[in-house]
């Protein structure tokens, strides 16, 4: 889609840190790093949210989570835990209207991310 920024980061228009492409999804690290190794999973498609996804592009999107988490995990041997995070609509807090699933590293108790 014209003018959507991830529609060009998966095209490779704009650079990004791809850690994950298939057919279905991309996945590169958030410019804005809530802890270390925040991750951005992104459908192919564009789809402007999870009230636009049909079962299908669910079932695929969302079964390649744990695999993309596994690998996010073993990149760094103090990631604890991730928290998974998905924003629908601007009063959810989504800033870019390209759906997104955000894995995001834990370490400690205490790192930095609440
Ligand atoms: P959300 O607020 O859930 O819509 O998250 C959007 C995220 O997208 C935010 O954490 C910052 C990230 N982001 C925005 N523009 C870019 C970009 O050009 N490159 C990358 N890598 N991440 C971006």
């Amino acid at each position: 889609m014209e003018d959507c920024v991830f529609c060009k980061i998966i095209s490779g228009e704009i650079p990004s840190t791809k850690v994950y492409k298939d057919e279905v999804v991309t996945a590169f690290l958030d410019l804005s790093q809530a802890t270390p190794g925040h991750t951005l999973v992104v459908p192919n498609k564009h789809v402007k949210d999870i009230f636009a996804y049909d079962t299908d592009l669910a079932a695929a999107v969302f079964s390649r989570i744990p695999k993309i988490a596994r690998a996010v995990r073993a990149s760094n041997k103090d990631i604890k835990g991730l928290n998974i995070l998905n924003n629908n609509g601007k009063v959810a807090y989504q800033s870019v209207f390209h759906s997104h699933i955000h894995l995001v590293p834990r370490y400690t108790d205490n790192d930095g991310f609440s």
